[in-house]
């Protein structure tokens, strides 16, 4: 059989067009002060497909010596910008968590990128969930269960659509096996940006 981790909730569409844009106008915000950069995976130092950026207390940062968070940007060395009030306000009315998220990753995604199937497991604190918003062109997302070998299932990710990984389902295994180009007009060149909001200290 073939189950979904529990705590995982998809809600589609709960994001209008409006609300979509202006996501995107606060992310062109961030990222002139915080650009994109192209993660390494550890050792290797292979470049990742997934272009990214945070913003927040804390950012996710990959290069070759490790995946870890930390305060400054790796490539200008400056603070990450602070997370925008709109997604502070979608958090808190979502989670309904006290705490406000420490950070906000921001990963984009060109016709052509891709996430291995992999944990986020670089936290400290597991108790609050991951808010997950998609925005541009739709995704085929696979998730499965806490170890590697277990079943995973498929589905598709579109513009405006969140997931809310709490529970058990917060240590599945994820990754994002293709992008479908053209199915979005939010992003005028293109693509798909995936924004994570994270609590990260206990
Ligand atoms: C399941 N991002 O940034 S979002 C990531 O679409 C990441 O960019 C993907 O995986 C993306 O780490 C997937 C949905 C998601 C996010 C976090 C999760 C699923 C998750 C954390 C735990 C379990
Ligand atoms: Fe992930």
């Amino acid at each position: 059989m073939l189950v979904l981790p529990k705590g995982v909730r998809h809600i589609p569409g709960h994001l209008d067009r409006d609300e979509q844009a202006s996501l995107v106008e606060d992310i062109r915000a961030v990222v002139r002060q915080a650009p994109l950069y192209r993660p390494e995976m550890p050792r290797s130092g292979k470049p990742l497909s997934v272009r990214m950026t945070n913003c927040g207390d804390l950012g996710w940062v990959a290069d070759k010596s490790g995946y870890r968070y930390q305060r400054q940007h790796p490539v200008t060395d400056a603070p990450w910008p602070p997370v925008p009030d709109r997604l502070l306000q979608l958090w808190t009315r979502l989670t309904g968590e006290t705490r406000f998220p420490q950070a906000c990753l921001v990963n984009f995604y060109d016709s052509g990128a891709r996430m291995g199937l992999h944990q986020d497991r670089d936290e400290a604190d597991f108790s609050a969930p991951v808010v997950s918003i998609s925005l541009g062109d739709a995704c085929l997302f696979r998730i499965g269960g806490t170890k590697r070998d277990q079943p995973t299932r498929s589905f598709r990710l579109e513009s405006g659509d969140i997931v809310i990984l709490g529970g058990e389902s917060r240590l599945a295994f994820h990754g994002v096996d293709r992008i479908y180009p053209a199915t979005s007009t939010l992003l005028r060149d293109g693509g798909r940006i995936n924004l994570t909001l994270r609590r990260v200290t206990a």
